[in-house]
C-alpha cells in the first residue's frame, strides 16, 4: 500500500486529492492546522474514527511555519509521496499579510524539502509542489506554457516563485523526485467563499432566495482560465507517477472574464442581467427572471455592483494556459467545462441558500452575508 502525505488536506484541493488517493488504495495522511473552531468540514465525509483499527485516512496537527513538527510528521509517516498543497492561498490577502504568506508559502516549501533530505528520504519520497499561474502575473506570452518567463505581481506570487525554484533546485541538487504543477485557477463547490467564482455563485444563490440584496465585486474585466478542481487533482497524482520528475502547466486553454462568470451564474439561477457603466461605476440590473427559481428577485433590481475596495494594488489582468505538454506526455485533458462547473457550483449554493431560507422563514436567525 502506498503512503501519501498531504499538506493543506482541509482545503479545496486537499479534500479532492485525499478522496482520489483513498479510492486508489493509498494510506492517506493529512496535515491540519490547529484552529479554535472545527476546520475539517471538507474532509468530514471521509473522516475515520481514530479509535478504530485499519484506518487509511489519518490527520496530524501541523503547520508549515514549524520545521520541527513537519520533520516529526515526515519521520512518523515515511511517505512515498508528499503533496504540498498547504498555503495562504488568497492573492488579495497576501498584500495584507505579506510576511506570513512568504513564511508559509515560500519557506514552508523549503521546510518540507529539507526535512525529506535530512531524514534520508530523498530517494524514497516523491514531492509535488502546488505552483501557480500567478507566477506569470504580468504575462510575457499568450498563452502561457512551461517555458514562459515569470513576472509575479503579488506577495503570494513572489512567495510561490521561491517555492517553484527551490523545488527545481532540490531536484537538480539532490536528485530528488520533486516537481511543480503550474496550475491555473480551478474551482468547485468546495472553493473557499472569498475566491471570486464562489463569491459569485454563493452571492447569486443568496440573492435569488432573498437572503442578500447585492453582490459587490472588484475588477470584472479580469480574465481567467478556469477549470474544475477534480480534474486538476488527478493531474497532481499523474505527475508523481512518471519515470522522471518534470514540471507541467495544468489549464483548460480557454479563458472568460469575471463579468462573464457572473452572467453565467445568474443564468443558472434563472436571472438575466444587463451590465452598464464601467470601472468603479459598473453595475448589473435584472432584465428577466424566472420567479420559481429566484423568488427573491424582481425585474429592475440592481444585484451586482463594483466596489473598488476589492481592487488589488497590482492586478493580474489575464491568464490563459497552454496544457499541450500535459496532454502529449501524460494524456491528461480536463473533462469538466467551465459551464458545467458553474452549473454545479450554483446548484450547490442554491441548495444551501434554500436551507437557510427555510430556517429564516421559521423564525431562526440566519446570517449569510459576510465581509469578503
Ligand atoms: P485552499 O485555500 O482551499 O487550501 C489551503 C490549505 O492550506 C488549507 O488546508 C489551509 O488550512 C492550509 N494552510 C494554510 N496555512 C497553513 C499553514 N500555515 N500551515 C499548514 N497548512 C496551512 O487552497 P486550494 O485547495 O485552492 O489550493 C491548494 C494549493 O494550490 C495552494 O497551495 C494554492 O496556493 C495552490 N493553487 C491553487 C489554485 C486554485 O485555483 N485553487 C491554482 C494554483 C495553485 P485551513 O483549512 O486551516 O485554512
Ligand atoms: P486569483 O483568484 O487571484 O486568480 O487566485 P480570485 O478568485 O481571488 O480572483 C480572480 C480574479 O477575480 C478578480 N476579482 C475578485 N476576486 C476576489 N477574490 N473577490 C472579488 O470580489 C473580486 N472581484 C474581481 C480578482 O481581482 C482576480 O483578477 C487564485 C487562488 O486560488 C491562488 O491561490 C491561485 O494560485 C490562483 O488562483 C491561480
Amino acid at each position: 500500500m502506498k503512503v501519501a502525505l498531504i499538506s493543506g488536506v482541509t482545503g479545496q484541493d486537499g479534500s479532492y486529492l485525499a478522496e482520489f488517493l483513498l479510492a486508489k488504495g493509498y494510506e492517506v495522511h493529512g496535515i491540519k492546522r490547529r484552529a479554535s473552531s472545527f476546520n475539517t468540514e471538507r474532509v468530514d465525509h471521509i473522516y475515520q474514527d481514530p479509535h478504530t483499527d485499519n484506518k487509511n485516512f489519518i490527520l496530524h496537527y501541523g503547520d508549515l511555519s514549524d520545521s520541527s513538527n513537519l520533520t516529526r510528521i515526515l519521520k512518523e509517516v515515511q511517505p512515498d509521496e508528499v503533496y504540498n498543497l498547504g498555503a495562504q492561498s488568497h492573492v488579495a490577502v497576501s498584500f495584507e499579510s505579506p510576511e506570513y504568506t512568504a513564511d508559509v508559502d515560500a519557506l514552508g516549501t523549503l521546510r518540507i524539502l529539507e526535512a525529506i533530505r535530512l531524514l534520508g528520504l530523498e530517494k524514497k519520497t516523491r514531492f509535488y509542489q502546488a505552483s501557480t499561474s500567478e507566477l506569470y502575473g504580468e504575462v510575457q506570452e499568450i498563452p502561457q506554457k512551461e517555458t514562459t518567463p515569470f513576472y509575479p505581481r503579488s506577495p503570494y506570487a513572489a512567495a510561490k516563485l521561491y517555492a517553484y525554484w527551490i523545488t527545481v533546485n532540490y531536484r537538480e541538487s539532490y536528485g530528488m523526485y520533486a516537481c511543480n504543477g503550474i496550475l491555473f485557477n480551478h474551482e468547485s463547490p468546495r472553493r473557499g467563499e472569498t475566491f471570486v467564482t464562489r463569491k459569485i455563485t454563493r452571492g447569486v444563490a443568496n440573492i435569488a432566495l432573498g437572503l442578500e440584496e447585492c453582490l459587490y465585486l472588484g475588477n470584472m474585466d479580469a480574465l481567467r482560465d478556469w477549470g474544475h478542481a477534480k480534474d486538476y487533482v488527478r493531474m497532481q497524482w499523474m505527475m508523481l507517477q512518471q519515470e522522471q520528475a518534470e514540471d507541467f502547466v495544468i489549464a483548460t486553454g480557454k479563458q472568460i472574464s469575471v463579468r462573464e462568470f457572473v452572467r453565467m451564474s445568474a443564468n443558472e439561477a434563472g436571472i438575466e442581467l444587463e451590465f452598464s457603466g464601467d470601472g468603479v461605476d459598473e453595475q448589473a440590473k435584472v432584465i428577466s427572471v424566472n420567479s420559481k427559481l429566484a423568488p427573491g428577485v424582481e425585474m429592475g433590481d440592481v444585484i451586482v455592483r463594483v466596489d473598488p475596495r476589492y481592487f488589488r494594488p497590482a492586478e493580474v489582468e489575464t491568464l490563459l494556459g497552454d496544457p499541450s505538454k500535459a496532454k502529449e506526455k501524460l494524456g491528461w485533458v480536463p473533462e469538466i467545462t467551465v459551464e458545467e462547473m458553474c452549473a454545479e457550483m450554483v446548484a450547490a449554493d442554491l441548495d444551501k441558500a434554500k436551507r437557510h431560507a427555510l430556517l429564516k422563514n421559521h423564525g431562526f436567525d440566519v446570517s449569510v452575508a459576510r465581509e469578503n
